[in-house]
């Protein structure tokens, strides 16, 4: 299949069209895509990232990361419709736009997307061997904090579990290690998870204010003001661990924390009624939004 793909915005893909969508955009755009293997889940399946760039030496970077969490499907098909949107339309794209380097990991955990297909709907962490149970969760897993609530040893069987050690998994690993590498030329990252329309920066594992935190309040109203002005559709914003609850362990207070200013995780759809189990038809007007956060995020960051 090198010309084509089966990613429609009808029904939630699988991994193997996932991946065939990789493949095609990096064969379709080549002088924009390129893929890169970071690493290997614990059941051995490639984690992809999508790089798209003019190639302009000056330009920001921004990640936009999703699927750390198996069971947030609709978190997944946006970070897909946002790098469809971008590569299918580059030319038409502003400036702003144009001239980022864009890092997109759109499914970090592919074990566990998988088993939450196939297996259980609900499936949070990856898919990890212990001795009772499975799994870690590769948004508690980062060195920034790590298990500071103690949901460390003996734990495995929870949802939240952080790991035997920070960045214990494949999947962190992988991410820190495209961190780490970018060092500098990363600006800005959106974690994107489902659900509660929210848009939220650090800390997640600390009640106080970060450094940036007043520069990412900025940042956040105009996502939000964004979103609102062109869909009516309400987001809010604020740190984790006032908005959402405390969390240790996170990749967005780890991104944060090596030097990424602009850093946000984005609750998507719904606010509730559906949650993880929302339909596909809510997948392309999701996607919408997200990709408007993203742009006026890209427009608040300027050129260089
Ligand atoms: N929520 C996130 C979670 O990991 C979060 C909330 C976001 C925590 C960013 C820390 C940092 O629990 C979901 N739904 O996964
Ligand atoms: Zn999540």
């Amino acid at each position: 299949l090198r010309q084509g793909h089966r990613l429609t915005w009808n029904r939630y893909p699988t991994l193997r069209i996932i991946e065939e969508y990789f493949n095609y955009v990096a064969d379709t755009y080549p002088s924009i895509c390129k893929l890169e293997k970071i690493g290997s889940s614990s059941e051995n399946r490639s984690i992809t990232m999508v790089g798209v760039s003019n190639g302009n030496p000056n330009n920001m970077g921004i990640l936009v990361l999703s699927g750390l969490h198996a069971r947030e499907w609709i978190g997944i098909t946006s970070a897909l419709y946002i790098l469809n949107n971008i590569v299918t339309k580059f030319d038409q794209q502003p400036e702003y736009i144009k001239n980022k380097n864009w890092y997109f990991i759109p499914l970090l955990n592919p074990d566990g997307y998988e088993y939450s297909q196939t297996v259980n709907r609900l499936w949070r962490k990856n898919r990890r061997k212990f001795k009772r149970c499975y799994g870690v969760d590769i948004n508690r897993n980062f060195g920034k904090d790590w298990a500071i609530d103690g949901i460390t040893e003996n734990h495995e069987c929870k949802d939240a579990y952080a790991g035997p050690f920070a960045f214990s998994e494949p999947e962190s690993a992988a991410l820190r290690d495209v961190v780490t590498k970018a060092k500098g030329k990363l600006d800005a990252l959106i974690d994107i998870h489902s659900y509660g329309q929210l848009i939220l920066y650090p800390w997640s594992a600390r009640p106080w204010h970060n450094p940036d935190m007043k520069v990412q309040k900025n940042a956040a109203e105009a996502m939000t003001q964004a979103i609102f002005d062109s869909t009516k559709n309400l987001y809010k914003s604020g740190e984790t661990y006032h908005m959402v609850y405390p969390a240790t362990g996170s990749a967005l207070d780890w991104i944060y924390a090596s030097g990424v200013t602009h850093a946000f995780a984005i609750e998507t759809r719904d606010t509730g009624e559906h949650g993880f189990l929302i339909s596909p038809h809510y997948i392309e007007p999701t996607g919408k939004e997200l990709f408007i956060a993203v742009k006026q995020l890209a427009k608040v960051l300027g050129p260089k």
